[in-house]
């Protein structure tokens, strides 16, 4: 894999043995200084991983990818964050895709996926005022060499079981570091219509129907269609017809069909 330079991510690198939580320690970074924008904080071994609305991400110490980035995106509104998921989303694609020679997909709203199952998954934590997102934690984990996952675990995969080969961790940090440089300046320089396109375009299930839960946890078959302004998922009846609902991440859950999976 080519390892590509950057201008301004990962070029301050704090790395440490061991820490709870990356996003942590950046969100306590922030509280006490203005660390570089790109500052980058990774650990070799993460013993309280978090995911979204209090989930836990798990990753065996020394095998995986468990990293965190600081960015100041001031040229965002605070109902333009989702822009921030679109961007990470596609540069973990970028990423990813050459290596393993196969579709990446993301599933709503910010996992990323090869088939049904998952390989990484983004944890973005912000900080901001009524005008505007003042700094921005950005929260990866891949999985990258490990092997065997805890059995109570959904549907992980990693790049090793995939290629069936091991990965540099160091090289792969650095690809992903330009490739969330590359995408962060496109948002920079206002490209929205076009980070819009590629994540929708890359959301699993785009067009297809699928099973969802809704917050009564009843189940139902629609079609996505894309995403609003905001972000919620917009699902309808049919591939074609104009009758859509918008959901927010807290009123639908995507089902995984995990048996039909890769
Ligand atoms: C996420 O949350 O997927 C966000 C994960 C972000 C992790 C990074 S690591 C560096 C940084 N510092 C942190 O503390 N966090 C970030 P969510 O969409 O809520 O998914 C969490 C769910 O994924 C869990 O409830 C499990 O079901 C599943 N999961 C946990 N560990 C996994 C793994 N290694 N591979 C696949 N699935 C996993």
């Amino acid at each position: 894999m080519q390892k590509q330079n950057t201008i301004f991510i990962g070029k301050v690198s704090m790395s440490f043995p061991e820490l709870p939580s990356t996003n942590l320690f950046a969100i306590e970074l922030l509280a006490k200084t203005q660390p570089e924008e790109g500052t980058l904080i990774s650990t070799d071994k993460q013993t309280d991983g978090r995911g979204q609305y209090g989930r836990k991400w798990e990753s065996l110490p020394a095998q995986n990818i468990t990293l965190s980035i600081i960015v100041y995106p001031t040229f965002l509104r605070p109902d333009q964050q989702f822009l921030l998921n679109v961007f990470v989303a596609l540069a973990l694609k970028d990423t990813l895709e050459p290596i393993l020679a196969q579709t990446v997909s993301i599933k709503w709203p910010n996992d990323i996926y090869v088939g049904e199952h998952k390989i990484a998954g983004i944890l973005i934590q912000n900080s901001m005022t009524s005008r505007q997102i003042q700094s921005s934690v950005l929260g990866i984990g891949i999985n990258v060499n490990q092997v065997e996952f805890a059995p109570h675990l959904p549907n992980p995969t990693s790049l090793a079981l995939l290629t069936n080969t091991q990965h540099h961790l160091k090289e792969l940090k650095a690809t992903l570091c330009y490739h969330i440089e590359q995408r962060y300046l496109l948002l920079k320089q206002n490209q929205i219509g076009p980070l819009r396109r590629a994540y929708v375009d890359a959301l699993l299930g785009y067009q297809q129907c699928r099973t969802f839960i809704d917050d009564e946890g009843d189940e139902f078959r629609g079609y996505i269609h894309g995403i609003t302004q905001a972000g919620q998922l917009l699902i309808g009846p049919s591939p074609h017809l104009k009758l859509l609902k918008a959901f927010d991440l807290a009123e639908i859950k995507f089902k995984v069909d995990v048996e039909e999976g890769s």
